[in-house]
């Protein structure tokens, strides 16, 4: 069999990614505020093993050293995150001017390099004043993070031209409905009040970026999960329709101007959660102002969800599916990006889709002669790369990828324990070592395909 190659289109944007609370470390340092991940992780109990990233990968003092090793990996793009304490380390009022040099700084050292930067505004680090006022509940926090965007896109916007505002809104939600995630309010009534302030913030963020950057181009990271059911039953697919709303169709449709779907408002209705009137949260013309036309649709992608409806009566017995999965659990399933990005050209027809994170969890180590032989993982972007490459040919505008991560880091809610990283990281020495992957991935960036 004569393999082909496989060739991106021109300019294609390769990338890597992280999130400031996840390498940075420095959490007390400069004037940095406490976020809700600081308060989680010192909350005993919290987080596997006890870790948590007070140190990380200590990128806040080696972030010259990270950028160097990005150029050596020929990464044309990086997408990180600004840590909102940092910058406003009450959330909203003193900006703390240490905080922004050192974005500053790095995004000067990222442009020197050749890197083009794209930032999250919200990798979930809400400052704790915040939430100590209610946090996503209070519509207050929509226009303190209107003012830390104002704040941060007048100091970076002369050079940075790509934003994301909100990472995974759907994780701040679970956020508050269950206890797993900071700041882990646990109560189910909140996941509409929160889903929309969310979303109104993603909203004012797009007319903030628009006033204070020339040349902006503006998007958000959704997490798409696929949801999948387990069989050929009626009960089964009823569930997976019903999770694909509750999880994906819950911020798209919105975003896309149709506001919430109309079944996840009624069962909100019906539970209780979604008042009307002078107590509802949606305001008029906030479904216009989250509606804002927006540049990109950035996607994080990782797997795909088996669903069983298990209290059906009578439901068909589930079909066996192939289990390869990588560290997390998370099932390898290369067509699932195909599947997700073609989904969402047919529905929503965003000007340009972005693969904002995708990668795998392996637990490869260095090997006694040094290196870090993560074949797996190298698989597992071979084949979600050819699932990106055949989304494009079927005419979807994909302009980018960022591999989740450029280098292992703290984990959330599992510490250290998962390592998602192109390069490896000793905790104990803050040494990298650009795992196998990492060297294969550079020659894909430097062929533009494999
Ligand atoms: O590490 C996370 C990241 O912060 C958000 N998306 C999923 C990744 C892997 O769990």
């Amino acid at each position: 069999m004569t393999e082909t190659k496989l060739t991106f289109p021109a300019g294609f944007t390769w990338g890597a990614a992280t999130a400031a609370y996840q390498i940075e470390g420095a959490w007390d340092e400069d004037g940095r505020g406490e976020s809700v991940w600081d308060r989680f992780v010192h909350t005993s109990g919290r987080v596997m093993h006890g870790h948590t990233g007070d140190v990380a990968c200590d990128h806040y003092h080696r972030w010259r050293d990270d950028v160097a090793l990005m150029r050596d990996l020929g990464l044309r793009a990086y997408r990180f995150s600004v840590a909102w304490p940092r910058i406003l380390p009450t959330g909203r009022g003193v900006v703390n001017q240490k905080g922004v040099d050192f974005y500053s700084r790095l995004v000067d050292a990222l442009l020197e390099a050749g890197i083009k930067p794209y930032i999250t505004l919200y990798h979930w680090d809400l400052p704790q004043p915040l939430q100590d006022a209610g946090g996503w509940l209070n519509r207050a926090t929509v226009a303190a993070f209107a003012e830390y965007t104002d704040v941060i896109s007048r100091a970076l916007g002369d050079r940075v031209k790509h934003w994301m505002t909100l990472n995974e809104p759907h994780v701040v939600v679970l956020s508050y409905e269950h206890d797993w995630f900071a700041p882990a309010v646990n109560d189910p009534a909140l996941g509409p009040v929160v889903t929309h302030h969310l979303m109104l913030a993603h909203g004012q963020a797009v007319e903030v970026l628009r006033r204070n950057v020339s040349g902006v181009e503006v998007g958000i990271a959704p997490d798409y999960w696929l949801h999948m059911p387990a069989s050929g039953s009626n009960a089964d697919a009823r569930l997976a329709q019903w999770q694909d709303c509750v999880s994906n169709r819950r911020y798209l449709d919105v975003l896309f101007g149709r506001g919430y779907p109309t079944e996840l408002v009624e069962h909100y209705r019906r539970l209780g959660y979604w008042p009307e009137g002078k107590e509802g949260f949606v305001k008029e013309g906030d479904l216009q102002i989250i509606a804002a036309p927006l540049d990109f649709l950035a996607i994080n992608h990782y797997s795909r969800n088996i669903v069983r409806d298990a209290a059906a009566p009578d439901n068909l017995p589930p079909t066996t599916f192939a289990v390869d999965k990588t560290d997390m659990g998370w099932e390898v399933y290369p067509n699932g990006l195909y599947e997700v990005l073609w989904r969402l050209w047919r529905d929503y027809r965003p000007r340009q889709l972005y693969i904002s994170e995708n990668g795998a969890s392996y637990s490869d180590a260095p090997g006694p002669d040094g290196h870090v032989h993560d074949a797996r993982r190298i698989r597992y972007l071979r084949h979600y790369f050819a699932a990106a490459h055949r989304a494009i040919e079927a005419g979807v505008p994909l302009a980018g990828y960022f591999v989740w991560s450029l280098m292992d880091n703290f984990e959330w809610a599992r510490g250290y324990t998962q390592r998602f990283g192109l390069v490896w990281v000793d905790y104990e020495t803050q040494r990298r070592i650009p795992k196998d992957s990492a060297l294969w991935y550079r020659q894909v960036i430097a062929e533009n395909g494999f």
